[in-house]
């Protein structure tokens, strides 16, 4: 047959070079799909009871997206079974790492035992669980309540002169931060025997629950003694001073208020002279948590506690201060 003009366009490529061509393709496309592969992360979240929670949130929120993580937020209203419930989401939908920050210490292990089963990696972030078999997470990002219980009652006694009749405004019960700032308040207080906690309840982290229970302490027939409020967060301290000024009591100065986070309305608080001190506990631990989910994997060996920085703010420092914060 005569060679028409058409077929001497191009020759038709031999099979090995088609076959080469093909794999050329395959690969290329492995190789791109694997680069764009997304880390895709589930994180189950306490709730949003505090502007410490919603900046801590915000914080994970926008470090994901800046990185191109794909993220699986659950918000568990502060319930422990809505946290299961999300763990086990995460399970069937095969992510690569679980991340959360759990509502309260115990009642852990059934549910970490089956993601350790499916094989995926676990970060605890801010809170701590109470587990005896510690290969059930691989990493936990969190500040030290206990020193931060610490601060707390340390500034207090300076502030005294060791002298003070204390209520004091307690976190989630069972929870690490409220169990662990308690223990490092008292353990200060063993060494000062004239400050003595006299009231002590839950507010739950909550401003509205602060404001009852204060407002209960205020009305107690002994509440004339009270000199000073050790709350476990801002957003209880914010909720007492409303309850203080409501019963003509002046916060700040006859009640002494120390409390724990740093947020930014502790720190106005603070600047109006009705809070007198405030111990950081920073919320901002997204970039630490997205660099120990890349490490895990990596395969990279992590510690198995990884501690976040934080200080002591008072009033004096707050004017000064408040421009710099970031939460
Ligand atoms: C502390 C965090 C606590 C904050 C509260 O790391 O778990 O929970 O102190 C928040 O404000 O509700």
């Amino acid at each position: 047959m005569k060679n028409h003009p058409a077929t001497k366009l191009f020759d038709v490529p031999h099979p090995h070079t088609f076959l080469v061509i093909v794999l050329g393709l395959v690969l290329s496309t492995a190789v791109c799909s694997a680069a764009d592969k997304k880390i895709v992360v589930g994180f189950s979240q306490i709730g949003a009871e505090s502007g410490w929670r919603t900046a801590n949130t915000d914080s994970i929120k926008s470090e994901a997206a800046k990185r191109g993580i794909d993220l699986k937020f659950a918000d568990a209203q502060q319930k422990q079974e809505n946290q299961i419930k999300a763990l086990r989401s995460f399970i069937a939908q095969e992510v690569d790492v679980i991340a959360f920050s759990p509502v309260v210490e115990t009642g852990w292990e059934p549910v970490l035992k089956e993601v350790k089963k499916a094989g995926i990696p676990v970060i605890l972030t801010d809170r701590a669980v109470d587990v005896s078999d510690k290969s059930l997470f691989v990493t936990f990002i969190g500040s030290d309540f206990v020193e931060e219980g610490r601060r707390a009652a340390n500034w207090l006694a300076k502030a005294t002169g060791g002298k003070a009749v204390i209520a004091e405004l307690v976190g989630t019960p069972g929870s690490a931060p409220a169990i662990d700032r308690k223990k490092g308040f008292e353990e200060v207080l063993a060494k000062n025997p004239g400050m003595k906690i006299v009231k002590s309840q839950s507010g739950d982290f909550t401003r509205a629950k602060g404001k009852e229970v204060m407002e209960s302490f205020l009305k107690s027939p002994d509440a004339k003694q009270i000199t000073a409020l050790f709350a476990h967060n801002d957003d209880m301290a914010l909720g007492a001073i409303q309850a203080m000024e409501e019963a003509g009591v002046q916060p700040g100065k006859d009640i002494l208020i120390v409390s724990i986070d740093g947020v930014r309305g502790a720190f106005e608080a603070m600047a109006a002279g009705k809070l007198n001190c405030t111990v950081e506990c920073n919320p901002l631990i997204g970039p630490q948590l997205f660099d120990a989910a890349e490490a895990v994997l990596a395969k990279k060996a992590l510690p198995k506690r990884t501690a976040v920085q934080e200080g002591v703010y008072e009033q004096s420092q707050a004017a000064a201060e408040l421009p710099n914060r970031k939460y």
